[in-house]
């Protein structure tokens, strides 16, 4: 579509660190890469300083900078709040956005409490009835492979679904002298492996179901309770420097929980786990077969298609690069694959294409509060020595 004939979309971003640069690279690509029906402008990146935000905004691509977020809700060129910040700043900039009318994707856990998370979902749906949309950005939904297995349970070709088995495994705080971040501060980031990684994991099991989490019971850990306070960071770790802090969240996360179809799942999330270093694994086992996926192999989706004779039946390891699985057209020949960043990437054209549309885009608010009940019911179950917590 030409550019005269498509409205225009001015993004502001708050944040600029590793999340801001997978959004930033999301933004750059969407419009290379597909033919967006909005003209998308990276309008503004914000950050507290000026210096760095200013690199940043040259680095990543950002026509503009402000030093607080606040001045984006001012700014007539600014369509859509894109919130890359730790958790304890999402639901105030997210409402306050909303409120002023502008379109808001949030990163994922929605919030740090199911009482923030429900004041943004209020928010969210009162943005609605004026056409205001938001988004929470649980981006491992648009793997290709992740769409194809949710295609496949959709279709009932395995069956009704009786055990998921999901794990998110990282290793990248095995080391004790990994120094503090804020994803190890609860004040800033709620919880730990249990709200950074395995609110993914319980979001993949109830989209690829399309079953909810109804009840819980699990166990929280922290291994490593006192680190090297930081001297720099970067991505997830950085240098250590001078003393030691406490660690306020959980290093792993262990629970089971009954799904709204009456199926079991277990859930898996950590930092420990030496040697995966973004093991995201998702199996269902169905009444006729199975779907097993994971994201260090991420172009593949194992299915098992339990109809089939069996002397021959096994599972079948399948490629999902051809042109008919989702998103795959716009990329590479078949057998290219794809990568971490192409996620994000898929995320802002959904996310587009229902802005043009007028729809309501997902994962909603409602659904990112789904998740945080689920995680919060998991911290109580913890606390009370692991007793059964309904959601
Ligand atoms: C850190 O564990 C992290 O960056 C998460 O915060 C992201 O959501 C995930 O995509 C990769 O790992």
């Amino acid at each position: 579509m030409g550019d005269a004939a498509r409205a225009r979309l001015g993004v502001g971003m708050v944040g600029y660190s590793f999340m801001g640069a997978a959004h930033s690279q999301a933004w750059r690509t969407a419009p290379r890469f597909f033919d967006l029906p909005l003209r998308t402008e990276m309008t503004a990146v914000v950050g507290r300083d000026k210096e760095r935000v200013t690199e940043a905004a040259e680095r990543l691509g950002w026509e503009s900078t402000e030093t607080d977020w606040r001045r984006l809700l001012e700014r007539d060129d600014i369509d859509l709040v894109d919130i890359c910040t730790p958790g304890n700043t999402h639901a105030e900039i997210a409402i306050a956005a909303l409120d002023a009318g502008k379109h808001v994707l949030c990163e994922k856990p929605l919030a740090n409490s199911v009482a923030e998370a429900e004041q943004m979902t209020a928010a969210a749906e009162r943005a609605a009835a004026r056409g205001v949309r938001s988004m929470v950005g649980f981006t491992y939904r648009r793997v290709p492979a992740i769409q194809l297995a949710r295609q496949l349970v959709a279709e009932g070709r395995i069956g009704e679904v009786r055990h998921v088995r999901a794990q998110y495994l990282q290793d990248w705080l095995t080391d004790p002298a990994a120094p503090l971040s804020w994803r190890l501060d609860k004040a800033k980031a709620g919880s730990g492996a249990l709200g950074d990684i395995g609110a993914h994991v319980v979001d993949l099991a109830q989209f690829v179901t399309d079953q909810s989490v109804v009840g819980v019971n699990g166990t929280l850990e922290t291994f490593v309770t006192e680190r090297p306070v930081a001297a720099s960071s970067s991505g997830l770790t950085g240098e250590a420097g001078e003393g030691t802090g406490p660690v306020t969240v959980d290093d792993a996360a262990l629970f089971f929980g009954r799904l709204s179809g009456g199926g079991l799942a277990s859930f898996e999330a950590t930092r420990f786990a030496a040697g995966r270093k973004n093991a995201i694994r998702l199996e269902i086992n169905g009444s006729r077969g199975s779907v097993a996926f994971d994201f260090e192999d991420m172009n593949v989706l194992h299915y098992f298609d339990g109809d089939e004779p069996g002397a021959t039946a096994g599972f079948r390891r399948i490629v999902v690069t051809e042109p008919e699985h989702p998103y795959v057209a716009a990329w590479w020949p078949p057998g290219h694959g794809l990568g971490y960043e192409h996620g994000f990437t898929h995320q802002v054209v959904d996310l587009v294409e229902d802005l043009a549309a007028g729809r309501a885009p997902t994962p909603s608010f409602a659904d990112g509060l789904a998740v945080q009940r689920v995680l919060d019911a998991v911290e109580r179950s913890s606390d009370s020595g692991g007793a059964w917590t309904e959601i």
